[in-house]
């Protein structure tokens, strides 16, 4: 089975850069930027991602990426990323990024998105594997600051595919931010967010119907509302599932309680991701691998997974083709 896994192509389409951080690759950055970080080694790192809930993840995430500040470190973190991806058999990836995260410390907008569109330039030609970048606004910032964000993006737009809303969910549901989805629609971009992965089916239901997202980023609490679940499955909406983040994130107490084969069964479009993989345990391969062995997914549970992986990615028809 694990060479099966290795072997298959396959797409990443939930994934944050930041959250695609090694330790190692911390380290050095901190040091070439000269830069205190309150570990001293990965180990202790390491030790420090332990987490009681996904506020308890964002706190540490926001703090590692502080390092982060020239454009190289944009680029050398992006591809230390895509790397891994070749290596995995991931032909496509479609990356979320947080310019908020950066922007606030006043690292510019442009030095983010140069470094990481040029990394993945780079890949495509090096090492044959695509991408396209998805913008999420901080959903626990004011809708004004996503305006802010959104009219920095203007001069980027066509580097950008999509807008993502991620961060703390609770408290800070989808209508909160109906007017800037609306414009960044307007824009061109595609709407995707993070709906009922610690928030209730009714903030899935926001995102559905107030922010017209195309697809749902964890979705796993739309369970709980069985009208809900019919209309995704009318929709054809696709899931992005991340099994080892969600039982990091005690969002599922134990992979073998996950209910990704639950969904499969109910007509759901889920796919496998890794969401932060320096932080949660695994990149995308050890996703498939761990919840295989802990649902006893069959060959083809995962070949339809990986196939979902490709078919609802944000690729136009054209390019989308190619993968399948
Ligand atoms: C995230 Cl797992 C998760 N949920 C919400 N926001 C995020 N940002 C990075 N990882
Ligand atoms: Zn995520």
């Amino acid at each position: 089975m694990k060479l099966f896994i290795e072997n298959l192509p396959k797409a990443e389409l939930h994934l944050h850069i930041e959250g695609s951080f090694e330790p190692s690759l911390m380290f050095k950055i901190a040091e070439r930027n000269k830069i205190e970080i309150p570990f001293n080694s990965i180990e202790e790192i390491e030790k420090a991602y332990n987490f009681n809930c996904l506020q308890d993840f964002l706190d540490i995430y926001y703090q590692s990426a502080n390092v982060l500040i020239k454009e190289q470190d944009f680029y050398d973190l992006t591809y230390s990323y895509l790397e891994k991806c070749a290596a995995q058999n991931v032909r496509h990836t479609e990356i979320m990024f947080d310019p908020q995260t950066h922007t606030k410390r006043g690292v510019s907008f442009k030095t983010v998105i140069d470094g990481i569109t040029k990394a993945c330039e780079a890949a495509e030609e090096n090492i044959g594997v695509t991408s396209l970048l998805i913008m999420s606004y901080l959903r626990h910032l004011s809708e004004e600051d996503a305006f802010k964000t959104l009219k920095e993006s203007i001069p980027f737009k066509n580097k950008i595919t999509a807008v993502g809303l991620d961060s703390s969910e609770q408290g800070n549901p989808p209508s909160k931010f109906k007017n800037v989805f609306e414009a960044s629609v307007n824009e061109g971009y595609i709407p995707v967010a993070h709906a009922g992965e610690e928030g209730p089916a009714a903030y899935v239901w926001e995102a559905i119907d107030i922010l017209g997202i195309k697809r749902i980023d964890h979705g796993n609490n739309c369970l709980q509302d069985e009208s809900l679940i019919k209309e995704i499955v009318k929709r054809d909406m696709a899931l992005t599932i991340c099994p080892l983040s969600n039982t990091s994130l005690h969002v599922v107490d134990d992979l073998k309680n996950h209910p990704l084969k639950k969904m499969l069964d109910l007509g759901l479009k889920a796919t496998i991701n890794s969401d932060d993989p320096a932080y949660f345990g695994g990149q995308v391969n050890r996703n498939y691998i761990e919840i295989q062995k802990a649902l006893n997914l069959s060959k083809s549970d995962l070949y339809l997974l990986a196939q979902n992986s490709f078919k609802y990615s944000l690729l136009n028809e054209d390019k989308k083709q190619q993968y399948l």
